[in-house]
C-alpha cells in the first residue's frame, strides 16, 4: 500500500459524513460540482445500498468535499453493482441527452464502422455483423442521473474486458476515449473498462438499441453514473493521455461513479 493510500483511509468517516450533511442542507445540490462522491464511497459510509429511488435520491442530494484521489480509492474494482428482475425493469426507460429524443443520431447499421485506435494492436475497424458475433452478456442494472432521475433497464452485449482483450488493447494503459455519432465524447479508467459488469451493449431489453438509446452501441456501466456512459460510439481509442469528457469538460466529476 502506498503512503498516499494510508492517509486517504485514516480519514474519519464522521468527518466525511458531516461534510455530506452540510452540502445536504445547501440550497443548490451542486450536484455538478467537482467533488460528487461516489455511489460506492457513499453507500459504504452512510450504510445505505443504492437500490430504490429513495436511496438512490439520498445520494443525490449529499455531494462530499472529497476528491478524485479518494474516490480512487473508495472504487473496488471487484465490487458489483446491484442487479434486478425483470419485474423491476422501469417503462418506457427514460431518454436524455443534451438534445431532444427527436433529435438522436440515426446511424446507418449497414455503413457502420467502429473504430479502434490508439494503443491497441489487434483489428482496427468493426462491422456490426462481427461485433454481433462476439460472446453475449446480460444484465438489469439501475441508470443514475445526475439530473436526479434512476431507472432500471435491460442491456444486451459483449463484455467489454472481453472485447479489449479480443483487440490486443494495452490493459496497462491509464484511459479508455470514446467519440460519438452525435460529438459526444466520454472517457473511462482502465480498471473500470475491465470491470465484469462494463458492457459494450447492442441490444436494450431483447432488441437491438434504438437510436434514442444509443444504436448501434453505448457502453454500459452500472458503476458509473448516467453521463459516463457513451451512446452512439463510433471510435474507440486507449490511451495514456487524460481525454476528458462532454460534461466533464464542463466541471462534472470524471470518475463519476463507484
Ligand atoms: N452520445 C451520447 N451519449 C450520452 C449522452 C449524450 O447526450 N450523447 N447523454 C448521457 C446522459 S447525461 C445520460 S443520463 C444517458 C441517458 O441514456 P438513455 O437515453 O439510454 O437513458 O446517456 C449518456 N450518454
Ligand atoms: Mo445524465
Amino acid at each position: 500500500m502506498k503512503n498516499t493510500d494510508r492517509e486517504i483511509i485514516s480519514l474519519d468517516r464522521a468527518a466525511i459524513l458531516a461534510d455530506a450533511r452540510r452540502e445536504l442542507d445547501m440550497p443548490s445540490r451542486r450536484l455538478f460540482g467537482k467533488r460528487l462522491l461516489t455511489l460506492g464511497g457513499l453507500s459504504m459510509l452512510t450504510g445505505c445500498t443504492l437500490t430504490d429511488d429513495a436511496s438512490v435520491n439520498t445520494f443525490l442530494t449529499a455531494v462530499s468535499r472529497l476528491n478524485d484521489r479518494v474516490q480512487a480509492w473508495l472504487f473496488d474494482p471487484r465490487q458489483l453493482a446491484p442487479t434486478y428482475t425483470e419485474a423491476q425493469i422501469t417503462r418506457p426507460f427514460p431518454f436524455n441527452a443534451f438534445y431532444s429524443e427527436s433529435e438522436a443520431p440515426i446511424v446507418d447499421g449497414g455503413d457502420y464502422r467502429l473504430e479502434l485506435s490508439g494503443l491497441v494492436k489487434g483489428q482496427r475497424i468493426w462491422r456490426l455483423p462481427e461485433l454481433y458475433a462476439l460472446p453475449h452478456a446480460e444484465q438489469i442494472t439501475r441508470h443514475i442521473c445526475v439530473e436526479g432521475w434512476s431507472a432500471v433497464g435491460r442491456w444486451g452485449g459483449t463484455p467489454f474486458g472481453h472485447f479489449l482483450r479480443r483487440v490486443n488493447a494495452d490493459l496497462t494503459a491509464k484511459y479508455v476515449g470514446f467519440r460519438c455519432a452525435d460529438n459526444y465524447y466520454e472517457s473511462i479508467d482502465m480498471a473500470t473498462a475491465l470491470h465484469p459488469q462494463t458492457l459494450l451493449a447492442f441490444d436494450y431489453d431483447g432488441e437491438r438499441l434504438p437510436a434514442k438509446y444509443g444504436y448501434p452501441m453505448k457502453l454500459r456501466m452500472p458503476t458509473k453514473l448516467g453521463y459516463k456512459n457513451p451512446k452512439h460510439i463510433v471510435e474507440i481509442f486507449v490511451t495514456n493521455t487524460y481525454p476528458g469528457g462532454y460534461w466533464v469538460d464542463q466541471g462534472y466529476n470524471w470518475f463519476g461513479g463507484s
